[in-house]
């Protein structure tokens, strides 16, 4: 019982799940997403958790590498975190998140077929004050347990989640530890984080324009790329009146931070090159970007 007790309250103290969001000015999140499966394949471990700083990527860990790795630029701030142990945390957190899953699909009697418990959990900070925190559990899609801090108690959303509550509740100790954690730790360590990271967080990368036409297709598309932070307005204008969207596509996260939008129009013959522009608006830019 002693060990399940520390391996429990490490892992209260670590859990936390974590979604890219967008966040106003002034304010900062860190978060984690955890995630489970019962069928592990080649791309997919049995478990994996990434932590987020904003909606940038800080760490991931895995069930393969056992190790939690840094992304750029976040592996090049010397102190920034120590990741030995880190990686111990995660590990510890993995095996009360993996003995959860197994909890939910022996109460289920879940053998068949493949299974996923997913956590997410963070806090947020608004100029400088602790502003939010969650902490919350799904299973296979759907909502299984949720901390809530005023009670302060995890609230059960499903009936397999009344043993995990009980379990995760069998001492009072464990409850004042989420909540220290929510409310204490997570804004300290993003306190600290921030440190390091928020020049980076803060930062402006201006969108470039490219227009393309794929040939074969009366549509032509405008793309804003390699831009920072993600919120952005982008846009047809055709005769000095905004074109109204016919298909946007997804911001897309490039891989090394920066975002990436387009917005197609259909050309017609009343659109002619000279009247129809694309306009991109972003608060990098003190001007509006336009061009064809
Ligand atoms: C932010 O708040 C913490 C804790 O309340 C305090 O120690 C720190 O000095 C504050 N930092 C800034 C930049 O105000
Ligand atoms: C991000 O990646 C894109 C595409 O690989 C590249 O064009 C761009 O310069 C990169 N931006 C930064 C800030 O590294
Ligand atoms: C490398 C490693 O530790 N793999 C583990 C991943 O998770 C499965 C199931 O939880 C374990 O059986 C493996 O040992």
């Amino acid at each position: 019982m002693g060990t399940m007790v520390s391996v429990l309250l490490s892992l209260l103290l670590l859990l936390g799940p974590a979604v890219p969001q967008e966040t106003q000015a002034g304010s900062y999140r860190l978060s984690f997403l955890y995630t489970g499966v019962s069928r592990p394949t080649d791309s997919l471990p049995s478990f994996q958790a990434t932590a987020y700083l904003n909606d940038q990527v800080f760490f991931h860990y895995d069930n393969k590498s056992r190790k939690a790795i840094p992304l750029d630029p976040w592996s090049q701030m010397e102190g920034i975190e120590d990741w030995e142990k880190e990686s111990e945390l995660q590990q510890a957190r993995e095996s009360i998140f993996m003995e959860t899953l197994q909890d939910i699909m022996d109460y289920y009697k879940d053998r068949e077929g493949s299974h996923t418990f997913q956590g997410r959990f963070g806090c947020e900070l608004l100029n400088n004050k602790s502003s939010g925190a969650f902490w919350k559990y799904a299973y296979d899609g759907q909502n299984f347990i949720e901390f809530n801090r005023e009670i302060p108690g995890w609230v059960p959303q499903d009936p397999a989640a009344l043993n995990t509550k009980r379990k995760w509740e069998a001492e009072e100790v464990y409850v004042q530890r989420a909540k220290a954690y929510l409310e204490e730790e997570c804004p300290a360590m993003l306190r600290r984080y921030l440190q390091y990271g928020k020049a980076f967080l803060d930062r402006q990368d201006p969108p470039s324009m490219s227009i393309t036409r794929t040939p074969g297709e009366d549509t032509i598309k405008c793309w804003a790329s390699d831009f920072y932070p993600q919120d952005i307005d982008l846009h047809w204008i055709q005769g000095g009146n905004t074109v109204e969207t016919e298909v946007r596509g997804d911001l897309l996260p490039s891989g090394n931070g920066t975002y990436l939008s387009w917005v197609s129009l259909t050309v017609s013959p009343w659109r002619t090159k000279n009247t129809v522009f694309c306009r991109i608006v972003h608060s990098s830019l003190d001007q509006p970007l336009t061009g064809l």
